[in-house]
């Protein structure tokens, strides 16, 4: 049986993906890690240790105890707060991946790590933007994941390391809340909706980016986790699932609750969401490990809607029923 270690498991996309892993790979076999001490809740879900990335055997050490095949390496600073704090994205997003990636060569795993469509930069074509481009990105967090790309590449060509990466748009999920980057406000949106029926979002209400919705994330990652290497031709793959603006997403919003309002106060992360692209083109990943993306729009706007009023247990009927 396959064994699973994954870095940055109890963030937005790491709770629901090792939850999904440790179904399909039996809960012994996948083992979560991040900051946070262990406690008896997270042990109660499968196997958990502290690990902190920029500690240069940390992860090392955890791959021989754990003897683990698969490193899912999701340990990240987005975007807002690698701007906030350069020196500790490049600590954690450079060096924890150096870490990592030695790691993959020396016990001969599979390594998995998201890359972004931060990836790209403000001289990037914006529309239908191709896995090879163009690729000058201005924030920290984009040069990091170029650097990631690129050094898995490096690894893969000149050591045979099974290095593979998924490219992400913004995720929206009803999990846990995203932390630090620029897409949040398309998860946070949702929650004031709700609560407040008023939302001010800090980017323009025309600033347009490629969205996920996580079923989609979690089915792509596990895809890609588990494709036939000899199928992969490429090693980093945009995926793209919809695209909308602030403005875009308030009126789907709106279709549900009528009387719900957003403002507008952009701050530094406009700038940020203006050098990314507006929509990806993910050709590669469809020709090669088959991707198809099953939600649209309006499917997750609904799904969400019903989904966090559950969850924050208000009463909510969808005014399109
Ligand atoms: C962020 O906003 O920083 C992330 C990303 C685009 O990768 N969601």
């Amino acid at each position: 049986m396959t064994r699973i270690l994954m870095t940055g498991s109890l963030g937005q996309i790491g709770t629901e993906l090792i939850a999904l892993l440790r179904t399909k790979y039996g809960k012994e076999n996948v083992i979560g890690t991040d900051l946070e001490s262990p406690n008896e809740e997270l042990e109660d879900l499968g196997p958990y240790q502290r690990l902190d990335v920029t500690d240069h055997t940390a992860i090392a050490t955890a791959v021989e105890l754990y003897n683990v095949d698969w490193l899912v390496h999701n340990a990240s600073l987005l975007s807002a707060s690698g701007e906030r704090n350069p020196r500790l994205a490049m600590d954690v997003n450079i060096r924890g991946f150096e870490y990592a990636i030695e790691a993959a060569k020396e016990y001969n795993l599979r390594i998995l790590t998201p890359s972004s469509m931060a990836a790209f930069g403000p001289s990037t074509p914006r529309l239908n933007t191709p896995d090879v481009t163009i690729m000058r990105p201005n924030t920290i967090y984009g040069v990091s994941k170029v650097y990631i790309e690129l050094l898995g590449e490096y690894y893969h060509s000149k050591w045979g390391v099974d290095f593979r990466s998924l490219r992400y748009p913004g995720i929206i999920s009803s999990g846990i809340m995203p932390e630090g980057g620029t897409t949040d406000y398309a998860v946070d949106i949702f929650y004031e909706a709700l609560k407040q029926k008023t939302y001010e979002c800090f980017l323009k209400p025309d600033a347009t980016l490629p969205m996920m919705y996580m079923p989609d994330c979690l089915k792509g990652t596990l895809q890609l986790l588990e494709a036939d290497n000899a199928n992969l031709i490429s090693r980093v793959f945009n995926v793209a699932a919809f695209s909308f603006s602030p403005g875009e997403i308030a009126a789907e919003i709106q279709i549900h609750i009528p009387d719900f309002e957003i403002t507008y106060n952009p701050d530094f992360r406009q700038i940020l969401a203006e050098s990314w692209p507006q929509s990806l083109s993910d050709t590669n990943a469809r020709a090669q490990w088959n991707w198809m993306p099953d939600y649209t729009l309006s499917m997750m706007v609904e799904d969400m809607l019903e989904k966090l009023a559950a969850k924050l247990e208000i009463e909510y009927l969808s005014g399109s029923e």
